[in-house]
């Protein structure tokens, strides 16, 4: 494994535990494996390419090798904070990207990054529990650096940072600015400044959306979201909802 790691790669990771693979088929698999073993908080896994990584509710998520990041990073967050590390991942790509002038960039509620509406990166929190105590939690980030979804399933559904600048770009930076973020971020995990930061930069609030949630669909406008992370809906009969997951579908009517 050692000897293909990628240049520059060790510089970027800094005294930071990590281990990264060329081929994997979950790095959340492999960082709450590690986590299990005792790896500390903000210890990464990295892989170039995954066969089998997924989204919520097990959807795929498609890594194919040399195009995109795909990390997952071992927290040890308090119960009660972990309903903030979604919002922490989406957070800090926003952040992350950002100042390479990236225009029509937002965060769909909860932890979609999008960029005009396409799905840039994806984020995926998983706790890991012993009983009634919390071991710890995996954070999850895929994000999209060179693909190009043209003709692919998710064509008009997905985009890729260089799709977006229209210029390549270097994932090692991105990788760097990424990490600096979710280390900064982390500092607010459980805070009232993380939710508003992370409200700052939603597309969602105002919005007429349908909200799948397990218990079926909810149609109405996107109001609020709380100290929770949870969105607020006004359905269409004036009755309101507290949404803790699921998915959002903007509607044009
Ligand atoms: C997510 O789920 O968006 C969370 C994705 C988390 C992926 C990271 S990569 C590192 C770590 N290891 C893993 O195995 N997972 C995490 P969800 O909101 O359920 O969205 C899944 C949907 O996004 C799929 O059903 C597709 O429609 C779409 N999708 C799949 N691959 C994509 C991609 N590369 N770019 C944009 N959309 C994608």
């Amino acid at each position: 494994m050692t000897a293909r790691l990628p240049n520059g790669l060790a510089a970027v990771m800094g005294g930071r535990p990590y281990r990264w693979y060329p081929s994997v088929p979950s790095t959340m698999d492999e960082a709450r494996a590690w986590l299990r073993e005792g790896a500390p908080h903000g210890a990464v896994v990295l892989a170039d390419e995954q066969t089998a990584g997924r989204g919520r509710l097990n959807r795929p998520w498609q890594t194919p090798p040399g195009s995109a990041l795909a990390l997952s990073m071992v927290l040890r967050p308090q119960p009660s904070a972990l309903t903030h590390l979604p919002l922490l991942g989406a957070l800090a790509v926003a952040e992350s990207v950002a100042p390479l002038g990236v225009t029509g960039l937002g965060i769909k509620w909860p932890n979609d990054v999008l960029v005009g509406g396409l799905k840039l990166s994806g984020v995926l929190a998983e706790s890991e529990w012993d009983g009634s105590t919390l071991r710890g939690a995996v954070l999850g980030i895929g994000l999209n650096l060179s693909q190009d979804f043209t003709g692919s399933d998710l064509d008009g559904t997905a985009v890729s940072l260089q799709a977006a600048l229209g210029r390549p770009v270097d994932g090692l930076a991105v990788l760097g600015a990424l990490l600096t973020q979710l280390d900064a971020l982390w500092a607010l995990v459980g805070s009232a400044a993380l939710v508003k930061a992370w409200r700052a930069r939603l597309v969602t609030l105002g919005q007429r959306v349908t909200v799948s949630t397990p218990a079926g669909d909810l149609i109405g406008v996107a109001e609020d979201v709380d100290a929770d992370g949870a969105l607020w809906l006004r359905a269409d009969n004036g009755t309101r909802h507290r949404v803790m997951a699921g998915d959002v579908r903007l509607r044009s009517t």
